[in-house]
């Protein structure tokens, strides 16, 4: 694979950032008429302003031509085209494909795909139809109106996000839990509030062998025996999403409670697959199904539009810009929405899992930085925590501000305090505060010069924090579509211009593995193993502490 680095728009883009680097954000827009106009477009109802980065038209420009260097445009073809763009895992890449209600054909290994999208959506829209009418009846002949979904990453992430998001449209009645974790307390504080009778368990997971879903997922069934169920009970109780039929089986699981997806798609791009069912459940159909026609618009501007007008790839040259040339270490995402409070631990996931790497799809090692560390928490919340950070600390980081323009809920004048924190809070990072504006202000307040000279390095912000700002008219089921099919592509693009296989995430092997050879070493009912002395001392010293610590 050709190293990005050495292509001709990247040395020059080296060169624009160093003359960009003593300029001040707020005199390109002067340099740039219409700037404000220039560094915005619309897409799918969601409308994006970059022109708060430090990044001249001449940088953006070369972007472009960086994105074109890297095969993006051929690039998206493929991955829509099917082709097995995840190589290490031969897969395609196609989650694209079960959001379009076009009757376009989707080809995997000379196969049209899309005519089993439409049986399994056909399939989880009866299920979704019958738990609004209250048709799925539990062992007691009552209705079933809670739903846990027990998963964990890919299988638990977007559809938590997605379900909290989409708050203002649960169906009335109905609850939604999501259990993800394997520390027993999650699965324990879930079920001590819920009526065996009523719950209904979605066990979320794509390979059906993972450590902490199918632990989970017995203690449930446990539960569920101990307290009223009968083992005939569990297929009225229990579904599973999954690929593995098999395993589905082992677990008791009737094959017409399965709802099936394919391998060629991801984990964390599975939220618009049968691991959506919980979503589908909780919001209903229509809003479900608004959600995928919400990407699906996203991703039809995404395959058309070109790389100058194209929201996704500007959004991902942006973040190369910060990342590789403007000093970013971290992307911060920050709603100014409480729905959309998962969204940063979903993209968290998406970018981190998705970018995290170090050498290219054909393994040569990446000569420059390549994903950035993802955090964020909703405004205005995080005002009042990390954004200190932002504003004075010593390193860059890149912002994504994400609001809507009207709120779900109308109450008093909380939505315009709320939009004023948020536009306040990109002003204030791009124009900084001078030392003699800080001066100033402290003279102003009656303090002497002894109190001037102390305090004025305090109040100096430097300026030019990059961000971007987000915004659409209310957070619906479409704009949420739009919005995560964006980031989705966003890190694709990224993955592209990198080089890098965005859709394997082979970093989380290595732990995994690691915990099933200590699991045997920790003290358990029927006594532990002493400390296996492959173990470097501190872990051999740890797992004795423990067995110590349980032992008493
Ligand atoms: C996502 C990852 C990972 C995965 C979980 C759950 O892209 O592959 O987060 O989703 O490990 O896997 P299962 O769905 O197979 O249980």
């Amino acid at each position: 694979m050709t190293d990005i680095t050495n292509s001709a728009p990247w040395r020059r883009l080296e060169t624009l950032a160093r003359g960009l680097a003593t300029r001040r954000t707020i005199d390109l827009f002067g340099a740039e008429p219409g700037r404000a106009m220039a560094f915005s477009l619309e897409a799918a109802g969601l409308y994006l302003d970059y022109s708060k980065n430090r990044v001249s038209l001449e940088a953006l420009a070369t972007l472009f031509d960086l994105a074109r260097a890297a095969g993006l445009p051929a690039a998206i073809e493929r991955m829509f085209a099917g082709a097995k763009i995840n190589a290490t895992e031969n897969r395609a890449a196609l989650h694209a494909a079960l959001r379009d209600f076009s009757g376009r054909q989707y080809i995997v290994d000379g196969e049209n795909v899309a005519p089993s999208i439409d049986a399994a959506r056909e399939k989880m829209k009866s299920f979704a139809g019958r738990y609004e009418r209250g048709e799925l009846k539990g062992f007691s002949g009552a209705p079933i109106d809670t739903v846990v979904n027990i998963g964990i990453g890919g299988s638990d992430l977007g559809p938590l996000m997605a379900v909290e998001a989409l708050r203002p449209y649960w169906l009335r009645g109905r609850r939604c839990f999501f259990v993800s974790n394997v520390d027993g307390q999650h699965l324990a504080d879930t079920l001590a509030t819920l009526d065996p009778a009523r719950t209904l368990f979605i066990v979320a997971s794509k390979t059906f062998t993972t450590q902490e879903t199918m632990t989970n997922a017995h203690s449930a069934r446990d539960w569920f025996l101990a307290n009223g169920g009968a083992v005939k009970d569990v297929a009225r109780h229990f579904v599973a999403l999954s690929t593995n039929a098999k395993a589905v089986a082992d677990f008791g699981i009737a094959p017409e409670n399965v709802f099936g997806f394919w391998d060629w798609v991801g984990g964390r791009y599975s939220m618009w697959s049968a691991i959506g069912l919980s979503i589908a459940l909780q919001c209903g159909w229509s809003t479900f199904e608004a959600l995928l026609r919400g990407a699906n618009e996203m991703d039809q501007h995404f395959r058309s539009a070109p790389v100058e007008k194209n929201m996704p790839a500007i959004l991902a040259l942006i973040g190369v810009w910060n990342r590789n040339f403007a000093g970013a270490a971290a992307q911060a995402i920050l709603p100014y929405d409480q729905h959309l409070h998962r969204l940063p631990a979903f993209l968290q996931q998406l970018d981190m899992e998705s970018n995290g790497k170090s050498v290219t799809a054909t393994g040569e090692k990446i000569a420059c930085a390549t994903g950035p560390v993802i955090f964020g928490e909703p405004g205005t919340n995080g005002q009042h925590a990390f954004y200190q950070l932002i504003h004075q600390g010593t390193d860059i980081i890149a912002c994504d501000f994400i609001a809507a323009a009207k709120p779900a809920s109308p109450l008093s004048d909380h939505h315009e305090k709320l939009l004023a924190n948020f536009l306040a809070q990109t002003e204030a990072l791009m124009l900084g505060k001078s030392e003699s504006q800080a001066r100033a202000e402290l003279a102003a307040e009656g303090k002497g010069p002894a109190d001037i000279d102390r305090l004025a390095p305090h109040k100096v912000f430097p300026g030019d924090r990059p961000t971007n700002s987000i915004l659409f008219e209310r957070l619906t089921p479409g704009a949420l579509g739009a919005l995560i099919a964006l980031y989705e592509h966003k890190v694709f693009c990224q993955g592209v211009i990198w080089g890098i296989n965005s859709f394997d995430q082979w970093g989380v092997e290595l732990g995994k593995a690691l915990a099933m050879k200590i699991l045997p070493e920790l003290s358990a009912p029927g006594g532990a193993r002493p400390a296996s002395a492959d173990h470097d001392g501190s872990t051999r010293r740890l797992i004795e502490k423990i067995n110590a610590l349980r032992a008493t």
